[in-house]
């Protein structure tokens, strides 16, 4: 691969940091889902309640350890970690005057950290964090207040990292909300702090939180040129490919809809204008946007500079001949593939189609911002761990990136596995499904160390980038 590509991965503050209530940092609204498991939901609460188990409160602690953690990254070899800031704690209501000068000295840190070993901090400026005040007293996304407080809050930190951060992410995932179809609680949730089954106008809600977040992004793509011409701006979503069951035009018609039902966020923010079929298809189901007409420079101007693809699982769409489990993001699950632990298909050739899908559509650079195998490890009694079903995973799904890459001409400048250190899963908010190359001693109830030890994939990722991503076999 180019020596400009990327070797490195991904992690997002709630699901790291822990340190929930240090230096003024705000109620975020992933600070108020419990643990679960694959087979029990993650209870959303509304206050804290005193005898349930928050995993984002203590996490793994890198809000204390991520000189240690940033040094390991280091010594795989890393050339670029994606972080997020937590909002919460830069604006801990969201919607105060002054930033805290705490949360912003701490992200500074950080990122001096990662530069010190010469890794590219890539910042995702929301992944999952908004101060739960603004969901409460503002109704989240649905208010277009909540852009102008984002906006404030991009500018703190487009300011802070000024000349230390050039990649930026505005939002991570805020896709999987089409007012078309029935979302799960947690989707909605992690997005906008809101339940769906709590939601009186379903549809209109979802479009209107789809409808502001794209907005929010092209003008904060606007003013972090603004700030800085040399920042390049880009959006991270959760692609997958749905692939037609058979060669019925009904069935490949359909398989396109739900594919692309994805895509229209991402639409917007790359064309330079919100996608006018969505807007029809809200006409036709009697939706109204607020903001069109004041939001339409800001959508020619604020085109991304890149794409980050996070991608895990493929599936099929719906049609008559085939009864399926229903998969995690929509479609059937594909009989020709393996599942996880967890439910999630494995299909490396999925990650080259969809490289090849997301780069014609745009012509824009793309990046794999997350991919990665949720599994159970064993930490054995001399400390090692023999995780080489994620080295088949993460093997398989580079060689099929390289392939995008060298002979489809994909312009693809990286490639960031998710949760390089093990760390709380989002959907399940547990520990177990852990994804690292990096074994932390944590369990699902929040007993552990915390102690950090090197799986077997730690030193062969590390062996992968020293060879500039040649050495892709199991034995390296
Ligand atoms: C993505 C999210 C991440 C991460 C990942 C794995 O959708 O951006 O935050 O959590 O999925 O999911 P999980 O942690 O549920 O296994």
């Amino acid at each position: 691969m180019d020596k400009h590509f990327f070797w490195g991965g991904s992690i997002a503050a709630h699901q790291c940091e822990g340190a929930f209530e240090e230096d003024g940092k705000g109620l975020g609204i992933m600070d108020l889902v419990t643990d679960g498991s694959h087979e029990r939901p993650r209870e959303i609460c509304k206050t804290i309640e005193k005898d349930k188990f928050y995993p984002s409160h203590t996490a793994i602690d890198f809000y204390h350890r991520y000189k240690e953690d940033i040094a390991l990254f280091a010594e795989m070899g890393f050339t670029a970690l994606r972080i997020s800031v937590d909002w919460s704690r830069i604006y801990p209501m969201g919607d105060e005057e002054e930033p805290s000068q705490a949360g912003i000295d701490h992200y500074v840190s950080v990122v001096e950290e990662l530069l010190r070993h010469k890794i590219e901090p890539i910042v995702t400026l929301c992944h999952f964090e908004m101060p739960y005040h603004l969901v409460e007293q503002y109704g989240s996304w649905t208010n277009r207040k909540v852009i102008d407080f984002y906006l404030k809050y991009c500018r703190t930190m487009f300011e802070a990292l000024k000349g230390k951060v050039r990649y930026w992410s505005t939002f991570n995932e805020l896709n999987h909300i089409d007012p078309a179809t029935e979302a799960s609680d947690i989707f909605t949730y992690i997005i906008a702090g809101m339940k769906y089954s709590e939601m009186e106008h379903p549809a209109q809600t979802l479009a209107s939180i789809g409808y502001h977040m794209t907005a929010a992004s092209v003008k904060a793509v606007r003013l972090g040129h603004e700030i800085d011409p040399e920042n390049r701006i880009g959006c991270v979503f959760g692609l997958q490919p749905v692939y037609a069951y058979n060669c019925r035009p009904d069935n490949a018609l359909n398989a396109f809809q739900e594919m692309y039902r994805d895509f229209y966020q991402l639409d917007g923010m790359c064309r330079g204008r919100f996608p006018e079929y969505k807007l029809k298809e809200y006409e036709r189901m009697g939706i109204v946007l607020e903001g069109l007409e004041e939001d339409r420079e800001d959508f020619a101007k604020g085109t991304l500079d890149f794409i980050g693809v996070n991608y895990y699982s493929s599936s099929v769409g719906h049609c008559e001949e085939m009864e399926g489990d229903e998969t995690l993001f929509g479609g059937v699950q594909n009989p020709y593939l393996e599942l996880s632990r967890w439910g999630w298909s494995i299909d490396p050739t999925g990650l080259r189609y969809l490289l090849n899908a997301v780069y014609r559509m745009y012509g824009k650079p793309v990046i794999v911002t997350e991919n990665g195998l949720g599994a159970v490890d064993v930490l054995e009694e001399d400390r090692s761990i023999h995780d080489d079903y994620r080295i088949d995973y993460v093997s398989k799904h580079l060689q099929q990136l390289k392939l995008a890459v060298e002979e489809d001409g994909v312009d693809c400048f990286g490639y960031l596995m998710w949760g390089p250190i093990d760390l709380v899963s989002a959907t399940t908010g547990e520990m177990k499904k852990r994804y690292g190359f990096i074994y932390v001693d944590k369990n699902d109830d929040g007993t552990g160390t915390l102690e950090r030890y090197r799986k077997d994939s730690f030193y062969w990722y590390q062996r992968v980038i020293a060879s500039g991503g040649e050495a892709l076999d199991g034995n390296g």
